[in-house]
C-alpha cells in the first residue's frame, strides 16, 4: 500500500465501510455519540469519492429486536436504541447512501449482542465477490462497532485503514484505547484529506 503519511489512490478494489451513522447514536439519538452529526459532511465527501473511483461502499445499522439483550430493561448496559424499523434506526439525516451501495443489518438476533459488521451478516461474502481487498473504516462508535469490524476485518485478511477524523467514540479515553488495539492489530490510520 501507499505510504500511510502520503497520498492514498482510491480505486476498484477499495471498499468504504460506514459503520452505524444511525439517528439514535447521533446526537440527541437515544444512544448519543456526542459530536456524530460532525462526521456526516466528511463521511458524504468520502461516499462521493469511492463513487467516482469505482469503489465499493457498505452501510452497516445495528438493527435491534425490541427485546434486545443489550437493553437495560433486559438486563444489558444500554438504552433502547436501533430497533429494527424505528426512526432512530434510520441512517442519519443528511448522510449521502447512493443506491447501489451494500446495507448490512446487524445484532437482530435478541440474545446475541454482535458489534461486528461481519457477525452473522453476509458481508464477506459480498466483499469477496467484488473483489474487495482493502477497506477502510468510518462511522461510530469508535470502541465498540468500529473496534469490531476493524479487528475481524484484519482477521479476515483484509488491509485496514482507519479513517481518524471520521471515527467518534462513546467516551474518549476508551476510543483512544481501541485506537491502539486496532493498529497492534495491524490497522493503517490516516485522515480523509490524504485520500484522493
Ligand atoms: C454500538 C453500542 C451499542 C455501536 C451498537 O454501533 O458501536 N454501540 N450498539
Ligand atoms: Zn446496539
Amino acid at each position: 500500500m501507499d505510504s500511510l503519511s502520503g497520498q492514498i489512490a482510491i480505486g476498484k478494489q477499495d471498499g468504504l465501510i460506514v459503520v452505524d451513522m444511525q439517528e439514535d447514536f447521533m446526537d440527541g439519538g437515544s444512544l448519543e455519540v456526542t459530536g456524530s452529526r460532525g462526521l456526516i459532511n466528511g463521511i458524504n465527501g468520502l461516499v462521493r469519492l469511492f463513487l467516482q473511483k469505482g469503489g465499493s461502499l457498505v452501510f452497516t445499522r445495528d438493527w435491534h429486536p425490541e427485546n434486545h439483550c443489550s437493553f437495560k430493561q433486559e438486563g444489558g448496559k444500554w438504552p433502547v436504541h436501533c430497533v429494527a424499523g424505528s426512526k432512530g434506526a434510520s441512517f442519519a439525516k443528511g448522510l449521502l447512501v447512493p443506491e447501489g451501495a451494500i446495507k448490512v443489518s446487524k445484532a437482530t438476533q435478541p440474545d446475541e449482542e454482535a458489534y461486528s459488521a461481519f457477525s452473522q451478516t453476509p458481508l464477506l461474502e459480498l466483499l469477496n465477490s467484488k473483489g474487495v481487498k482493502r477497506l477502510f473504516v468510518v462511522g461510530v462508535a469508535t470502541e465498540f462497532c468500529v473496534l469490531e469490524t476493524v479487528l475481524d476485518a484484519i482477521r479476515l485478511g483484509f488491509e485496514v485503514v482507519v479513517i481518524v477524523d471520521c471515527i467518534n467514540p462513546v467516551n474518549g479515553k476508551n476510543g483512544d484505547r481501541a485506537l491502539k488495539r486496532m493498529k497492534e492489530a495491524g490497522a493503517f490510520m490516516t485522515e480523509s484529506r490524504q485520500l484522493r
